[in-house]
């Protein structure tokens, strides 16, 4: 999957463009390093959705290595801030298929994160590798929603099993299952409905759901992965921790990072939930993804390209 890291490395330019802007502008105006440049660091950081947290102990871990480290010039805190961050994230693998047949991803997410779209996505990727791809249409709370799923399947060369609006999402899958199955598909990837408004209801269907492929498939679903909408910043914290703690999510991938001026949700997801990200969203169309890499993203915020 390494050539998807190319399009990566562009597709952060915006991120990079806003983030390293800001660098470097704040650097212009203090030219000295101080207290105050040290403010404005730790503002410009919180408002990059870098988090609380995160932020706290970046800024507190340079005010006392600057310190140590006599540092005058402002432009010395770069290369410090870029240690912090490479520390919190710490090292990324690429993400590999585990060697289980099918494998089964489910996929949950507020509605309108960009589940459906990203699962389009990820099947081309499996497309693309050579595996057969099955998708399911769990999100039976809408006509809509199925037929978005079966226009990326066709798009994907994907199939595709989906239930009726109204349908049992949990019979959906297990029908979606017996197929996978039966017929030998590589990956079932199952999408969901993510209507916010009835949050105990959805999460109890999320659990029930992945307990059915459990029960037709002990260890599956191997993957539970949530999208979370990289512009809606620290509600995605929010939403994670309470998916996570209905589904146990195995990795995030976040969408919409071409749409996000503010990258440093990556450092609080981290920082935060400890949950990898896997893959980010850069746009709207089928090659639009990429897998993460700390690498790549510190890259596109330091380096002046
Ligand atoms: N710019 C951009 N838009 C995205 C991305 N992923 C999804 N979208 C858009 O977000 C909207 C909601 O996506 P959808 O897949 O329907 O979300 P769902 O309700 O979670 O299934 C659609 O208009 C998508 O085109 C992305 O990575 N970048
Ligand atoms: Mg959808």
């Amino acid at each position: 999957m390494a050539n998807f890291l190319k399009g990566f490395a562009s597709s952060l330019s915006r991120t990079r463009g806003r983030l390293s802007d800001k660098l470097s502008r704040l650097i212009l105006r203090h030219r000295l390093f101080d207290e105050e440049m040290l403010d404005e660091l730790e503002e410009l950081l919180i408002g990059s959705d870098v988090g609380v947290k995160a932020t706290e102990e970046i800024i507190n871990d340079i005010r006392h290595l600057a310190r140590e480290k006599r540092l005058k010039q402002s432009d010395e805190v770069l290369s410090l801030l870029q240690d912090e961050i490479t520390r919190i994230l710490g090292e990324t693998k690429i993400w590999q298929p585990p060697d289980v047949h099918p494998l089964v991803i489910l996929v949950a997410g507020v509605n309108g994160t960009g589940k459906t779209t990203t699962i389009g996505k990820l099947a081309y990727i499996f497309k693309q590798d050579g595996k057969s791809v099955l998708l399911a249409g769990c999100d039976t709370f809408r006509t809509a929603a199925n037929e978005q799923l079966d226009i990326w399947a066709e798009r994907a060369g994907a199939d595709i099993v989906k239930g009726i609006e109204g349908a049992d999402p949990a019979s959906v899958a297990f029908d979606a299952m017996n197929k996978a199955i039966s017929k030998g598909y590589d990956v079932l990837i199952i999408d969901t409905a993510g209507r916010l408004h009835t949050k105990k209801n959805l999460m109890e269907e999320l659990r029930k759901l992945s307990r059915v492929v459990s029960k037709r498939l002990p260890g599956a679903p191997q993957e539970r992965w949530l999208v979370l909408d990289a512009t809606i910043g620290q509600n995605g914290i929010r939403q994670a921790k309470m998916f996570d703690e209905a589904i146990d999510i195995t990795g995030i991938i976040l969408a919409k990072l071409d749409s996000s001026s503010k990258g440093g949700v990556v450092i609080a997801i981290k920082k935060e939930l400890n949950i990898p990200v896997l893959f980010v969203g850069t746009g709207e169309k089928i090659e639009n993804i990429a897998p993460f890499s700390a690498d790549v993203f510190i890259d596109g915020i330091f380096s002046n390209g």
